[in-house]
C-alpha cells in the first residue's frame, strides 16, 4: 500500500485546498492530512487564521479524501510522521518549492502546481472570504510578496500585471501565475485586491485605476509624488468604500507598534529628538541606484524616516528642509530631511550608495530609545537613561525575513473590516509624506 502525506492549515477550506487533497490522493492509496494546530501556526508565522481547528479539520474531512486526519503542532514532526506511519510520498503546494527537499531522505517529495486561480465556487460567501490580489510589476520584491502571502490566511495571489514581456515571462515561470501584458482593465477583473510594485513614476496611474474598478490597493512607497494626488487617491478610495494603503512595511511589524507605545507612554520623557537612518547600497545599475528621475536615496528610503518621526511627533510640524548630495545627473546618493516641531527636531537620512548605520534614537527628557540597525525590520530595542546601568530591553518576535507578512496581514484584515482604524500608518502621515516628496520632486528639479 502506497502511503501520502500532506500538511496545512486549510482555513477558509476552498477550491485550492480541495484540488490539491484529490490529487494528493490519486498518489497513493492511503492519504494522511495533517492540519496545524493554532500555536504551531502562530510558532511558524502564519497570520489572519480564522477557522478553529475542528472546522478545519471537518473541512478536511468532508471532501472524503483523507483516510486519516492528524494534527501537526511542532516543528520537525514531519521527519517523525513520515517515520511512524512508512510514508512513501510527503505532498505540498508549488508555493513551497524546494522548502522540504531535505526530506528526501525519508519519502519521495512532490510538489503539486497550486491551483492559480480558484474560483468562489467553494469560497465562504460569508463571514470572511479569500482576498484574490494581482500583483502589478513583477520586480525583485514581488516574489518576496509572493511567497510571504502564504503566511497569511484568506489571502492569495491569483495573478499579476506587467507590460515588460521577459519580465512577465519570467514571472509566469518562476510562480506558474497568468501575467497579463497588456490588458490592465481585464487584469483588474480578475482581483479583489492589487498590490502595487511597479516603477514609481507609475504607481500614480495604477492605483487610480485600481481604485477606479473599485479594487482594494496596497502601493509601494512613494505612492505619489505631488501632496495633491495622495489627497486625490484618499479620497477616491472612501468614494469607492475601498482600503488604500501605502507600504512602508516598518510600520506593520508588531516590534514598531511596541516601541511607539513605550516612547508614547512617557518612560522617556517627553520626546525632543527622532534621528532614523536608512542606507543601502544596491547592485549598481539597478533602477535605485541609477534612475535619477524618480529614483535615488530620497524616495526610495526617506519614507522609512519619516515614518517614526510623524507617528511620534505628529506632521504639524513648523519647517522642514532638505538637503541632498547629487550626482551630476541630479541622483540624490544621500539625503537628510530635518523637521523643526515647536519642542522637538527630527531627522531622517537616507542613503542609495552610501552606508550607515541604520539604527533610530528617539531621545526624550528621561532617557532614550535606541533601536540597532536595522531598525525598520524591528526585532529588538532599549530603553537607556542616565545611568547608564540601567537598560530595559525589549525583543519582538517576527516571521521571515523581514516581516512583510505583517504589512499584507494589515491589509487583508483592514479589507474584511477587522484591522480596527488604520493607527498603524494613517492617510493623514501617508498624505503628509507626499507633501514632503513633492518639496524633494520641486528642489531637485532646480538642478536641472
Ligand atoms: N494550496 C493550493 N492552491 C491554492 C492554495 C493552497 O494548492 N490556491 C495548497 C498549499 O500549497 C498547501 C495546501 O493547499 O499544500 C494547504 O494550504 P494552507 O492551508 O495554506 O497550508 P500551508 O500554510 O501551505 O501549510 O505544515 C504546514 C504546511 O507546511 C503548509
Amino acid at each position: 500500500m502506497k502511503k501520502v502525506i500532506t500538511y496545512g492549515s486549510f482555513d477558509l477550506f476552498h477550491e485550492g485546498h480541495y484540488k490539491l487533497l484529490q490529487r494528493a490522493k490519486a498518489l497513493g492509496d492511503y492519504l494522511i492530512v495533517g492540519v496545524t494546530t493554532e500555536h504551531f501556526d502562530e510558532m511558524r508565522g502564519k497570520l489572519n487564521l480564522v477557522d478553529p481547528i475542528m472546522t478545519r479539520i471537518q473541512n478536511v474531512r468532508a471532501t472524503g479524501f483523507a483516510d486519516e486526519i492528524i494534527v501537526e503542532d511542532h516543528e520537525g514532526q514531519k521527519i517523525e510522521d513520515i517515520q511512524k506511519y512508512g510514508i512513501d510520498t510527503f505532498v505540498l503546494g508549488s508555493d513551497w518549492v524546494g522548502k522540504f527537499d531535505y526530506l528526501e531522505q525519508y519519502c519521495k517529495v512532490v510538489y503539486l502546481e497550486r491551483t492559480p486561480n480558484i474560483s468562489s465556487s467553494l469560497i465562504r460567501k460569508d463571514r470572511f472570504r479569500i482576498i484574490r490580489i494581482g500583483i502589478v510589476g513583477t520586480g525583485r520584491i514581488t516574489y518576496r510578496f509572493f511567497s510571504e502571502t502564504s503566511y497569511v490566511s484568506g489571502a492569495e495571489v491569483v495573478c499579476a500585471y506587467n507590460p515588460e514581456r521577459e519580465s512577465a515571462k519570467e514571472f509566469h515561470d518562476r510562480t506558474g501565475l497568468k501575467v497579463y501584458n497588456k490588458d490592465y482593465e481585464g487584469f483588474l477583473q480578475e482581483v479583489d485586491a492589487v498590490y502595487v510594485a511597479s516603477p514609481n513614476e507609475t504607481h500614480y496611474e495604477y492605483v487610480k485605476k485600481a481604485l477606479e474598478a473599485k479594487k482594494h490597493v496596497l502601493c509601494e512607497k512613494p505612492m505619489t509624488f505631488t501632496h495633491a494626488e495622495a489627497l486625490e487617491l484618499y479620497d477616491l478610495a472612501k468614494e469607492q468604500e475601498v482600503c488604500l494603503m501605502e507600504g512602508i512595511r516598518a510600520a506593520y511589524l508588531p516590534g514598531f507598534s511596541q516601541m511607539l507605545s513605550v516612547a508614547k507612554s512617557g518612560r522617556i520623557g517627553e520626546i525632543r529628538d527622532v534621528e532614523a537612518t536608512f542606507t543601502r547600497i544596491g547592485v549598481p545599475g539597478t533602477r535605485e541606484m541609477s534612475d535619477a528621475k524618480y529614483s535615488g536615496a530620497f524616495l526610495e528610503y526617506g519614507s522609512y524616516g519619516m515614518l517614526p518621526i510623524f507617528k511620534l511627533l505628529g506632521y504639524e510640524y513648523e519647517d522642514v528642509e532638505i538637503d541632498s548630495i547629487l550626482k551630476d545627473d541630479g541622483f540624490d546618493t544621500y539625503t537628510k530631511i530635518r523637521f523643526r516641531y515647536p519642542n522637538a527636531m527630527a531627522t531622517a537620512k537616507a542613503g542609495a550608495g552610501v552606508k550607515s548605520e541604520g539604527e533610530l534614537v528617539v531621545a526624550g527628557t528621561n532617557g532614550y530609545i535606541l533601536v540597532p540597525s536595522p531598525w525598520w525590520i524591528m526585532r529588538s530595542f532599549d530603553v537607556r537613561y542616565e545611568d547608564s546601568s540601567r537598560v530595559d530591553h525589549y525583543d519582538t518576535a517576527i516571521g521571515g525575513t523581514e516581516g512583510f507578512r505583517y504589512e499584507i496581514s494589515e491589509f487583508i484584515s483592514k479589507i474584511n473590516g477587522t484591522g480596527g482604524n488604520d493607527y498603524k500608518l494613517t492617510a493623514g502621515e501617508s498624505i503628509a509624506m507626499a507633501k514632503v516628496v513633492e518639496k524633494f520632486m520641486e528642489e531637485r528639479k532646480k538642478h536641472w
